[in-house]
Parts: C-alpha cells; sequence; structure tokens
C-alpha cells in the first residue's frame, strides 16, 4: 500500500534520483571496468550489494566489465593442500602446482561466485577468464616469479560482444600463453589495466580496502594528475601495496582510458557513490 506520510528519507531518495540525472545522462554507453579484489570482496551481504550497483549501472545504459582478484582465496585453498606461497614484489611466485589451484579458484570459486551473485539481482552475467578467446596472451613476466603472466596481447572483441548484447562480463585474471597448453597467473589489477586499456575504457575502479591514495598528512588526495602519481611515487609519499595500484593506474591512463579511480570497496554502494555523486569516492588520477 503506498503511505502517504512523506518522511525525509523518502524525499531523500527522490532527491539523489533527481540529482543524479547529469551523471546518467554522462555515462550512457560509457565502458567501465570494475577491478573487483579478493579483499574487497567482504560476506555475502557485500557481495549482494556489488552485484546490485553492477545491474544498476547496467540498467542505467553503461557497460560494465567486471575483473576480479582473489588473492585470499587462493591462500585459504593453498593452505589446506599444504602448499606455500612465497611473493616477490606483490606478485605470488607461481610453480606449477600453484598455478593450478589459481585457475580452479579464480576461474571456478570466484568467478561463479560473483556471476551468480550479479545474476541474483536480475542481471545477466556470463564469466569468462583471460583464456577464453585469447582475451589475455601472456609472456613469463620475470623468471623468479614462475608461472606469472605479463599480457602481451589482447583480444577485447568478446567483451564488446557481451556488452553489446547485454551481457556483464566477470573476467578472472588467468591468462593463456603464446605457446600451446600455457596458463598464467596474472595479478588481478594489471589484468584489469590491460582490459581498461585494450577498451580504451571511460572509467577503470580499483576497489581496494583503503580509502583511495594518501598524501604526507594522511589525507586521501582526491584528484591527481599522472605527473603528480610518479612525484609522490620518486619522493616515497606513495609506498608498498599503492605503488603497483598506482602503476597500473599510470599504464592505463596512457594507454587511453579516461580516467582511473582507486577507491574503498568496503564502503557502501562505493560504485555509485563514486559514478553517480557529485561527492565522488577515492582518488581520480586523469591527465
Ligand atoms: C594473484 C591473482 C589474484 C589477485 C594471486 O596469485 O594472488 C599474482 O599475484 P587480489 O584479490 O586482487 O589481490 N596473482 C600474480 O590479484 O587477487
Amino acid at each position: 500500500m503506498r503511505k502517504q506520510n512523506m518522511d525525509r528519507d523518502w524525499i531523500a531518495t527522490a532527491r539523489t534520483l533527481s540529482e543524479a540525472l547529469p551523471y546518467l545522462q554522462r555515462y550512457t554507453g560509457a565502458v567501465v571496468v570494475v577491478k573487483f579484489g579478493g579483499n574487497a570482496m567482504g560476506d555475502e551481504a557485500a557481495m549482494a550489494e556489488f552485484a546490485r550497483d553492477i545491474v544498476l549501472m547496467r540498467q542505467v545504459g553503461m557497460n560494465p566489465v567486471v575483473v576480479h582478484g582473489g588473492g585470499p582465496m587462493i591462500n585459504d585453498l593453498l593452505k589446506r593442500l599444504g602448499i606455500t606461497s612465497d611473493w616477490v614484489r606483490g606478485k605470488r611466485v607461481t610453480d606449477q602446482a600453484t598455478v593450478e589451484v589459481v585457475e580452479m579458484v579464480l576461474s571456478g570459486l570466484v568467478n561463479k561466485r560473483i556471476v551468480q551473485a550479479i545474476n541474483d539481482q536480475g542481471g545477466r552475467a556470463v564469466g569468462i577468464s583471460g583464456k577464453d578467446d585469447d582475451l589475455m596472451v601472456c609472456a613469463p613476466d620475470d623468471p623468479e616469479l614462475g608461472f606469472v603472466g605479463r599480457p602481451v596481447e589482447m583480444n577485447v572483441q568478446v567483451l564488446r560482444d557481451l556488452y553489446g548484447a547485454g551481457i556483464i562480463p566477470v573476467v578472472a585474471p588467468v591468462g593463456t600463453g603464446e605457446n600451446d597448453n600455457e596458463t598464467f597467473n596474472v595479478n588481478g589489477d594489471t589484468a584489469a589495466g590491460a582490459i581498461a586499456g585494450a577498451l580504451k575504457a571511460d572509467r577503470l575502479l580499483l576497489l581496494t580496502d583503503v580509502a583511495g591514495v594518501k598524501d604526507k598528512t594522511g589525507n586521501v588526495v582526491t584528484q591527481m594528475t599522472p605527473d603528480e602519481v610518479r612525484a609522490m611515487i620518486a619522493d616515497g609519499t606513495i609506498a608498498g601495496g599503492m605503488i603497483p595500484k598506482t602503476e597500473t593506474a599510470l599504464k592505463a591512463v596512457e594507454d587511453g582510458v579516461r580516467a582511473v579511480v582507486i577507491l574503498d570497496g568496503r564502503v557502501r554502494n562505493a560504485c555509485l557513490l563514486e559514478l553517480f555523486t557529485d561527492h565522488g569516492a577515492g582518488s581520480l588520477i586523469r591527465s
């Protein structure tokens, strides 16, 4: 039954929708690559909320492409199997046994969990990996890292075919190789950046578990140019795990992505906050 009392929440809801109009108009047809990291995934409720935001983006005429990680989930299964992992410069040293687990977890458990969550919210998601239609062809990144891949050839037509048909592609960061029967473990941020670059996406959203890029005083920097990011890396303001993320952002902007945003995926409706409000969220990097 319709309620007659116009309490403040309903008025605020209508106001929010009205204020979103210019953003909805600006983003019609926009290609938005969303990297959903394993640390940003959280519980079932958080997953459902993420899926709902992605379905809403599709519903209002955007073309979202989800690229996911799953590092913590790979750690869980490796542990259960008694396989240990070493890390070098933020990347998992990946031998034959490890790459099999990586593919099982990323292309299997994690990919299908996200696909199902999007479909449960009324979207049409199809899960693939970098092997499907040779989407992401890799070469070894560094001999020290084993089967860790560096994307060398991107074939993104399959993604255009999927979103052109109204489908939301969900991509696991597992690559194929230049030789037969090779499998590569690709860092999720690297894969998302390569896909966004090859699509010349309007936005790359890197959802993580920190508020964004912080300056020396610990405040989140809301907007930066690539030169400013390079200076912050050089003087040590950007450090640790933020280095590969900002380097991915720099490369994506160089490749023709219009803007990259590093934002906290644990914040409710993080994607919508960034795309559809004046407020924005996280740190935006653009020339
Ligand atoms: C990552 C792939 C998953 C990933 C790994 O093995 O953990 C490499 O390190 P998050 O959740 O985004 O960190 N690959 C080469 O990137 O997951």
